[in-house]
């Protein structure tokens, strides 16, 4: 489509292109896509194509030829692929005049194999660049970039496959400076320019970027980005999109004015490309960083979509298995959509259900409000949700669930399920989690939060306080009372329990009402339950249950938060 409305008012030759790449792209995506309802399964691609958008992954030669898993999702969920490597000047032409286009070929032919667009990366780079052109002097550096520029952007020119090229990469420093490159301190800021003239004469239809990193929210360095795109467009030199490289890390925070940055670029007239998205964190993961970068991806593919000129979103690789950033950053990685093994991780649905939102065949109906969630398993760091499953009746399909924790004005996402189940790790030991459940379908639509679960995590470090743990569930609540059924009590030690007590705090103003399967006593506010005959013995493993009714002053909703457990 991108191809599409861009070739048209260009020349004959690309509108064959054009159909070429209309025929595998478009009438896959585009035509189909009004009459078949996105489903939750749907792959990104079509939900992208239905928002008029890309969606791209960068490609590595190994794994494209030597495993079957990453070449099916590489197919089947991207519309457009880069080059990771196998375009960059060191591959392309590593001794002067002696070209070699066996990797950029095999991305080329798979691209075009599976009705994807592929976008050239990259011209002019001070990395990846063969010793013998930084060593030339200025003229026959010029001469050498122009003879680069014109034998790979001409190779492809009349390739329906290729549509686009990154020119230059990384000029800037991070302040906002030109980077002192031996591009620059070699031929000064005119090979901007030049680069971009001579892509535009070796293929007049491709779309030409300039890209970098750290320019994704308003800051110097972007400032000074649009400063030069402003300039070289007054200039007439033919820079038609910018690329923002977008290599983010949980524990740097997102850009939140990401969308008003690709904005102010867009209304230079230029597109806009979120061009090697990736969503880095310090290692080892856990469910509740994997929620925060699942958030990072959803904002980075929202603000896209918010800005007609984004023309799409590629990420960086797809699997963890791949990815240049353990090599990078020492502890830190997992910035992919899909991990390791190649299963698909909460980024995943999260990039599929902000492209599905809105395009989901009309289906704005939310899901039914999942079961309230039954924790188990608790340890100081992690802890099993089970709940009774939605469904889904507005025709996208259930597509899963999250779970939150209850925080204020904020609650905090912990993790994101496609079945009725999550384990939750990375918790914080002997802290009270209060959690729920909404659920979510292929349009991104979101169901009414479950009711809330209480559980508290242990101390961490072998069985303190126990060895046992305690978890509230609120079954039912109504105006001026709740029932909390079950308190599960479970033998997290090695040696069977002959006893057990629960201690919880009831809200002030709240007071016991009824119990059943402890005997319940209070002092103040704090309440013990003891284990009656039949569950005072407990093995190793085990778990037993009580519950208590309570009443409480009109209109509050506050519930007991930590139950600690302990045996004599
Ligand atoms: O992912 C690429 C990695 O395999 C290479 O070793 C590295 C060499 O510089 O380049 C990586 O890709 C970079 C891209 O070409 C330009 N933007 C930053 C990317 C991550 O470093």
């Amino acid at each position: 489509m991108l191809v599409l409305s861009s070739s048209l008012v260009r020349s004959g030759v690309r509108i064959s292109r054009t159909l070429a790449a209309a025929a595998l792209l478009g009438l896959l995506v585009v035509f189909l896509v009004p009459v078949t309802p996105a489903d939750a399964s749907a792959p990104l691609r079509q939900h992208a194509a239905s928002r008029g958008k890309f969606i791209g992954t960068a490609l590595a030669t190994g794994p494209l030829s030597s495993e079957t898993s990453y070449r099916n999702i590489a197919a089947t969920e991207f519309s457009q692929v880069t080059a990771e490597n196998a375009m960059k000047w060191e591959s392309t032409e590593p001794n002067q005049g002696q070209f070699t286009f066996s990797g950029a070929d095999a991305i080329v032919d798979f691209a075009a194999q599976n009705g994807q667009q592929v976008h050239g990366h990259t011209l002019v780079w001070h990395n990846q660049t063969p010793g013998w052109v930084q060593g030339l002097g200025a003229g026959a550096m010029r001469t050498a970039m122009q003879n680069h520029i014109g034998q790979v952007v001409g190779r492809y020119a009349d390739n329906p496959t290729v549509v686009s090229w990154d020119v230059v990469n990384e000029v800037f420093d991070d302040n906002g400076g030109m980077r002192g490159s031996f591009w620059y301190n070699t031929l000064g800021q005119s090979f901007i320019a030049d680069a971009f003239r001579a892509a535009r004469a070796a293929d007049p239809d491709a779309r030409l970027c300039i890209n970098d990193y750290n320019v994704e929210g308003i800051n110097a360095k972007s400032t000074a980005m649009y400063n030069l795109v402003r300039s070289l467009r007054q200039q007439n030199v033919p820079v038609d999109c910018v690329g923002f490289q977008s290599h983010l890390a949980i524990q740097y925070g997102f850009p939140s004015d990401l969308q008003q940055n690709l904005q102010r670029f867009a209304d230079l007239g230029v597109q806009v490309w979120i061009t090697e998205v990736d969503v880095r964190m310090q290692m080892p993961r856990d469910s509740a960083k994997d929620a925060t970068q699942a958030t990072y991806y959803r904002n980075v593919v929202n603000a896209c979509l918010a800005v007609t000129a984004c023309a799409g979103v590629t990420i960086w690789g797809f699997t963890d298995k791949y990815s240049w950033v353990p090599d990078t950053f020492s502890g830190e990685g997992a910035a992919l959509i899909y991990n390791e093994n190649y299963q698909q991780k909460p980024a995943y649905t999260a990039v599929h259900d902000a492209l599905a939102a809105g395009g989901g065949g009309g289906d704005t109906t939310a899901p039914t409000t999942p079961g309230t969630p039954a924790a188990a398993n608790v340890t100081g760091s992690s802890a099993t949700l089970t709940w009774t499953a939605a469904t889904d009746s507005g025709g996208s399909g259930l597509a899963g669930y999250t779970v939150y924790r209850e925080q204020g004005s904020t609650d905090q996402q912990l993790g994101q399920s496609a079945t009725n189940s999550i384990t939750l790790t990375g918790l914080s030991p002997a802290t009270q989690y209060q959690v729920y459940v909404r659920a979510r379908d292929g349009a991104g639509n979101l169901s009414t939060p479950s009711a809330t679960a209480t559980f508290t995590t242990t101390s961490g470090g072998g069985q303190p306080g126990g060895p046992c743990t305690a978890t509230g569930t609120v079954q039912t609540q109504w105006n001026n009372g709740y029932v909390v059924q079950p308190v599960t009590v479970a033998n997290t030690g090695t040696a069977t329990l002959n006893g057990w007590t629960v201690t919880f705090t009831l809200p002030t103003g709240h007071s016991l009402t009824g119990s059943w399967n402890a005997t319940l006593t209070t002092s103040g506010q704090t309440v013990t339950a003891r284990s009656v005959n039949h569950n005072a013995t407990l093995a190793a493993g085990a778990t037993t249950s009580f519950g208590f009714q309570v009443s409480r002053p009109s209109g509050n909703t506050q519930t007991p938060s930590t139950y600690t457990c302990a045996s004599p």
